[in-house]
C-alpha cells in the first residue's frame, strides 16, 4: 500500500483538535499522553490498520489496542474523524450514558475491541488475541500501544515472554516513550534502563523511532516490523508529552490537566500554523 504523509499529517491535526475538544468538554483530562500518541493513530488509520467504520466488527479486521487506556481520548479522536461515530459524541466524554468513557471500553465504543485502563492488562489481552488469530490461521495484525510508565507493570513483561514464546509476529507493540508518567519523569519514578535492550532480551525485534511524532518515521517502522518473521516487534516512539501544543509541551506535568474551552481557538490556530510550516518546509 502507498502512504500519503501529507494526508496523515492533516489527520494528526484533526486528531489533536478532537482530543482537545473532547477533554475541554470535561474541563480536564489525560491530555499529555493523548497528544503524544496522535501521530501513531494518524498513521494506523491512514490505511495501515485494516478496519472498517461501516462494519466495526468485521471478522477479518485488525485490532488496535490502547493499553494505556487513560489516553482513550486519542483513540476516540481518530475513530470520530474516521466516521465510526458522530463527532458530536466527543462532547460527551466521560459523562453519564456516554459511548466515550475516560478509559477505552469495548462494550461502549464502536471501533474499540479490547477494554483497558488497568495498566498492563491490554498487553496480555493483545498477546492472547494475537495467539488466537494465529491458531485460527488469520493474517490480521494486532497493534498495541503501551506507555513508558506502563512498562513499570510486571504484567507487560509476562506478556512479552508469552508473545516471544509463541512467535507472535503479527503482534506489533508501540511504546510511547514520552519520558514522563503520572507523577514525574519515568526515570525518577522507576528507572527503566535501556528499554531497547530489555525488549531484545525478551526476544523481540526492536525498532527505535528517533522522532515518534513524525508520521513518515512511524510508517517506516511499521513496514520494518511487518517484514520480521517468527518474533514479535516493538516500536519505541521517542515522543514529546503534550506534542503539538507548546503550552502542554512545556508544562512540567501535563499528564492530566485542564483544557479550557476558551483556549480552543488559539490551540486550533497553533495546530494549523505548525502544519502549514511543515508543509511549506
Ligand atoms: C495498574 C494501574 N496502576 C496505576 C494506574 C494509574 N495510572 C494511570 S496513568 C499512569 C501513568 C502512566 O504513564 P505512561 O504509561 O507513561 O502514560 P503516558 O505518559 O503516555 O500518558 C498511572 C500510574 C493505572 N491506571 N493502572
Amino acid at each position: 500500500m502507498s502512504f500519503d504523509k501529507v494526508q496523515a499529517d492533516r489527520l494528526a491535526v484533526k486528531i489533536r483538535k478532537n482530543i482537545l475538544r473532547a477533554i475541554a468538554s470535561e474541563g480536564k483530562g489525560h491530555i499529555g499522553g493523548s497528544l503524544s500518541i496522535a501521530d501513531t493513530f494518524a498513521v494506523l488509520y491512514s490505511g495501515v490498520a485494516k478496519v472498517d467504520p461501516a462494519d466495526p466488527g468485521k471478522a477479518d479486521r485488525d485490532f488496535v489496542v490502547m493499553s494505556k487506556g487513560h489516553c482513550g481520548p486519542a483513540m476516540y479522536a481518530v475513530l470520530a474523524a474516521k466516521g465510526f461515530f458522530p463527532e458530536e459524541a466527543l462532547d460527551t466524554l466521560n459523562k453519564g450514558n456516554t459511548i466515550l468513557p475516560s478509559h477505552t471500553d469495548r462494550l461502549k465504543t464502536p471501533g474499540v475491541d479490547i477494554s483497558t485502563g488497568s495498566l498492563g492488562q491490554g498487553a496480555s489481552l493483545a498477546a492472547g488475541a494475537a495467539l488466537a488469530d494465529k491458531l485460527d490461521g488469520k493474517t490480521s495484525y494486532i497493534y498495541m500501544i503501551l506507555g513508558d510508565g506502563e512498562l513499570d507493570e510486571g504484567q507487560v513483561w509476562e506478556s512479552a515472554l508469552f508473545a516471544a514464546h509463541h512467535k507472535l509476529d503479527h503482534l506489533i507493540t508501540f511504546v510511547d516513550v514520552n519520558g514522563k508518567q503520572l507523577d514525574g519523569p519515568t526515570d525518577q519514578v522507576c528507572c527503566l534502563g535501556s528499554i531497547e535492550d530489555k525488549f531484545r532480551a525478551f526476544g523481540y525485534h526492536v525498532v527505535s523511532v528517533q522522532n515518534g511524532n513524525d508520521t513518515g518515521q512511524i510508517y517506516q517502522a511499521i513496514q520494518e516490523a511487518k517484514a520480521v518473521k517468527d518474533k514479535p516487534s516493538v516500536i519505541l516512539l521517542h515522543t514529546v508529552k503534550g506534542a503539538g501544543i507548546r503550552y502542554y509541551e512545556e508544562m512540567a506535568n501535563c499528564h492530566s490537566t485542564e483544557v479550557k474551552k476558551e483556549n480552543l481557538p488559539d490551540f486550533y490556530q497553533e495546530l494549523d500554523r505548525r502544519l502549514k510550516e511543515k508543509e511549506e518546509a
